[in-house]
């Protein structure tokens, strides 16, 4: 014979997490106080049942039937019935005592259904005497009961099959529904307990608790007593544990308050055709995330993914109105202008997006108002007009944390550069296109950042890295350029920390609020940091003036 129940365990056993589920539904079960089970259907409401401090779950056949859309018939098969409840089990820590109906048919669909639930950690399970395919308590009358012989056979089974030896396993007695009577009921009982049952689930009808509390003192303890107060919701608790009742089931309240909170919603949003009535009544997406534990989720990955498909967070500089574009900009700052139907700032995102950067802080300050787009946070340089790059960098702070990536928000390249530069070892390297003094390329007095570099571009497959970053600058002779900075630059997490303590002295010495990024880079070459140069060849373009916007216009 299979492993058979243990002796009663101690109180506190219920609540010990270093115990089995199985043991800790026991443990309540046999506790001397009146315990309760808290109904749920699927995955959230268990999580919620949780929540809410409940020591067990019931998982109810009507709940979880009726929020499949289907009937308490056993319309949804068993293994329907047991999928949702390795989600429950998996959402949550507390036992589970799952209500199997009648076992699914006779004794050999019992042994199975005990197995599978042993097998996903299921604590217990409550099969009641009547006959497969099974009808709700409390839908028509004189509903067929089992046969007691048979159905001791559907007990002495499940107790054999069970693989863990403090699963539960509760009888429910259907004699009081059926009409039977007190007799019948005792009856039964005694036989269920000679069987192995581990408890007696006694049900009624009637709207007061006089029938189940008679069975309660004829019964005298003799095994634990469950019930499931639905039809005589009225009875206080204190009436249950006075009677001798062990363990309380409320046993459909989470899908009847879902009914009523989701028809209120949806014939809300219906009647007013918008959001606006019922967003500050329902639960904020952000609890949604925190049920089911969004948090842990980035945690890991910062532990697991290899450190090429952890893709930094970007910031990108769009503060500045970008004069020299004259109307196009009286409204709206130069990353909202339109290149061919799309703000740039928009074609950005979806650049850095596609390279898997989709935590992006957009430095917002000249017609804030207007940079507006999905997916995007925003932080607002407001002193825009009097201060330049390093100190809207400063306002984004918050977001400069592990590998980033700092844009300017007037730019836009190829996403395979932004995947070169997540790439590119060094823990601060910038992007510069060695194809800066090709023809054409700009109108002919405007100013760019030159770089000078340990190494100039060869073009060869074989160099060897990025170069070391010398110089940066508008200002270099063209004899020592090697390249023009784009405005793209990648941080490490060490580059970040770099950085932040570089802005630290900058608040301290003045000098934050003028300078540029070059002027930053150059401090912090001055220090020793190293910075490196990641080569491209054109693939990219900026607007600054007239000259550039038609040209981006022709590109796209
Ligand atoms: C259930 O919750 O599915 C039950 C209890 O079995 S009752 O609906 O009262 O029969
Ligand atoms: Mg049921």
């Amino acid at each position: 014979m299979a492993t058979r129940s243990r002796a009663q365990p101690t109180p506190d056993a219920a609540t010990d997490p270093a115990r089995s589920k199985p043991a800790r539904l026991r443990a309540e079960l046999f506790s001397p106080t009146l315990s309760y089970l808290m109904e749920a259907h699927n995955g959230l409401s268990a999580k919620i049942v949780e929540e809410a401090g409940f020591k067990g779950i019931w998982a109810s056949g009507l709940s979880m039937s009726a929020a499949l859309g289907v009937r308490d018939n056993n319309e949804a098969s068993w293994t329907q019935v047991l999928d949702q409840l390795e989600f429950m089990s998996d959402a949550t820590t507390i036992p589970i005592l799952v209500d199997g109906d009648t076992g699914y048919g006779n004794f050999n669909n019992v042994r199975r259904l005990v197995r599978k639930l042993c097998q996903r950690q299921i604590a217990g399970v409550c099969i009641e005497d009547k006959l497969f395919p099974k009808t709700n308590s409390f839908v028509g009358e004189a509903q067929p009961l089992a046969d007691i012989d048979e159905f001791c056979g559907r007990i002495k089974a499940g107790k054999d099959s069970q693989t863990d030896a403090d699963f539960v396993l509760v009888a429910r007695i259907e004699a009081l529904i059926s009409g039977w009577g007190l007799d019948e009921a005792l009856r039964r009982a005694e036989a269920y307990h000679r069987s192995g049952a581990d408890a007696v689930l006694i049900h009624s009808k009637k709207s007061t608790a006089d029938e189940i509390f008679a069975f309660c003192r004829e019964w005298a303890g003799r095994s634990p007593v469950v019930i499931v107060p639905t039809m005589y919701y009225r009875t206080p608790s204190e009436a249950f544990e006075a009677n001798s009742v062990n363990m309380v089931i409320w046993a459909n309240h989470n899908l009847r308050a879902a009914i009523t909170a989701m028809r209120a919603v949806s014939s809300r949003i219906m009647r007013e055709h918008g959001l606006i009535g019922v967003e500050g009544e329902i639960a904020g997406v952000k609890e949604v995330f925190d049920l089911v534990g969004q948090s842990e989720l980035t945690q890991a990955e910062s532990r697991y993914l290899a450190p090429q498909q952890q893709r930094p967070r970007a910031i990108v500089l769009a503060a500045t109105q970008g004069t020299k574009l004259g109307p196009l900009t009286a409204n709206r700052p130069k990353c909202m202008i339109d290149l061919r139907g799309e703000p740039l700032l928009r074609r950005l995102v979806a650049t850095l997006n596609e390279s898997g950067v989709r935590d992006i802080t957009v430095v917002r300050g000249f017609a804030k108002e207007t940079v507006d787009l999905a997916n995007i946070k925003t932080v607002d340089n407001d002193a825009f007009a009097a201060t330049g790059e390093v100190a809207s960098l400063a306002c984004a702070e918050a977001a400069l944390d592990g590998d980033c990536v700092v844009s300017y928000g007037d730019i836009l390249f190829r996403p395979y550069i932004v995947d070169d530069l997540i790439g590119a070892e060094g823990d601060i390297v910038v992007v510069a296109d060695a194809r800066w003094n090709s023809p054409g390329h700009r109108a002919p007095d405007r100013q760019i950042d030159r770089v000078k570099c340990g190494r100039a571009f060869t073009g060869s497959y074989l160099d060897e890295g990025p170069a070391p970053l010398v110089a940066i600058a508008p200002d270099l002779p063209s004899s020592e350029t090697h390249g023009e900075f784009i405005g793209l630059v990648k941080l490490s997490d060490r580059g970040t920390s770099l950085v932040k303590a570089e802005l630290a002295r900058m608040r301290a010495d003045g000098s934050i609020a003028s300078a540029d990024l070059p002027d930053l880079l150059t401090r912090l070459m001055a220090q020793g940091v190293p910075v490196s140069v990641l080569y491209i060849t054109g693939h990219w373009l900026d607007v600054d003036d007239a000259f550039d916007l038609a040209k981006a216009r022709n590109l796209m």
